[in-house]
């Protein structure tokens, strides 16, 4: 049986009616982006997403309820909160902060889980976790829920931080297909293209909107991954990107941080070696994702 879930009224409204609705997470709220950058842009992936015609639904846990679509006092509370006071929820967490009544915010892999519970087709994010370089045992819980959770998850790959090419080996054998969304390459977050190809590449929302209908017809039980490069003027020069990359990967090892401190660690370290370049980047590729998002939900009402 499913836990209770709440809703706004507009979500639920939106999942009676069959509307296109795009969930969100909460992590990249609460550990991923400082304040206030963290709130302008969860409030502006929700207007990409209105302004394409969908409903966004962005998911967490508050007092150990899961809602699903949180009003904007509740994004803001969230973003202000000392992120240690917010646990950061991934598959094995779910059950302690909803046990608890605690706080929540949701990772990738904490977000699928809630948003297909709510028959929620699509997901809009930033970057995906994956295999950590030098630690290839450090797998991200990403990964395997995206074998095991029938949604489509719209993202920029998965940062530079992580090892590539181990990231593709697991999402293969995780029977995940990679789907370029205009492009050919892996794209590698804050930089357009990893030089590592995709399964597969699509142009529009309606050949993406097949595939994912494809998916369900044949009752996949896993998810689909859809890359999409940071646009072009807000992109990282490979070279700036890779350099701060590595300090920060070194200053982590030498710190001893490990676990899911690791991607709050290494995205707020190249902040500020890139003198602020990658939160720009950060910002402008989950808007985007959040709008290419809302035009596949809208094109999957249509196959
Ligand atoms: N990538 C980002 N920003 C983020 C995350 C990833 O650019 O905030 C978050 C996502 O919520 C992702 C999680 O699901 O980090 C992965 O963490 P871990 O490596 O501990 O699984
Ligand atoms: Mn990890």
């Amino acid at each position: 049986m499913h836990p209770e879930l709440h809703y706004t009224n507009e979500v639920k409204q939106a999942l009676d009616r069959g509307k296109p609705v795009v969930a969100l997470e909460s992590t990249v709220i609460a550990h991923g982006l400082p304040y206030p950058f963290n709130v302008e842009t969860a409030l502006a992936m929700e207007q990409a997403i209105r302004d394409e015609g969908a409903i966004p639904a962005t998911i967490a846990i508050l007092n150990g309820q899961i809602t699903i679509g949180l009003s904007q006092a509740q994004i803001e509370w969230l973003g202000q909160q000392p992120s240690e006071k917010i646990r950061k929820c991934s598959r094995r967490d779910l059950p302690i902060v909803i046990g608890r009544k605690e706080n929540g915010a949701t990772t990738v892999a904490g977000t699928m889980i809630i948003a297909h519970m709510a028959g929620i087709r699509v997901f809009a994010t930033g970057g995906i976790g994956g295999v950590h370089r030098g630690h290839p045992f450090d797998v991200s819980a990403d990964l395997i829920e995206l074998g095991r959770t029938p949604i489509a998850v719209v993202c920029s790959g998965a940062k530079y931080i992580l090892d590539l090419p181990l990231t593709l080996e697991v999402l293969e054998t995780q029977g995940v297909p990679v789907i370029g969304y205009q492009t050919d390459g892996l794209p590698a977050f804050f930089t357009r293209d990893s030089g590592l190809p995709v399964d597969a590449r699509v142009n529009t929302p309606e050949e993406a909107a097949q595939i994912i209908k494809a998916g369900e017809k044949i009752g996949a039980s896993h998810g689909i991954l859809f890359t999409v490069p940071v646009p072009e003027k807000d992109a990282l020069p490979q070279d700036i990107a890779e350099k701060a990359i590595q300090q920060a990967a070194k200053e982590a090892d030498k710190q001893g941080i490990h676990g899911k401190e690791t991607t709050p660690f290494l995205l707020a370290r190249i902040t500020e070696l890139t003198e602020n370049r990658s939160r720009n980047a950060n910002t402008a590729l989950l808007k985007n994702n959040a709008r290419v998002a809302a035009q596949i939900a809208i094109s999957l009402q249509r196959v």
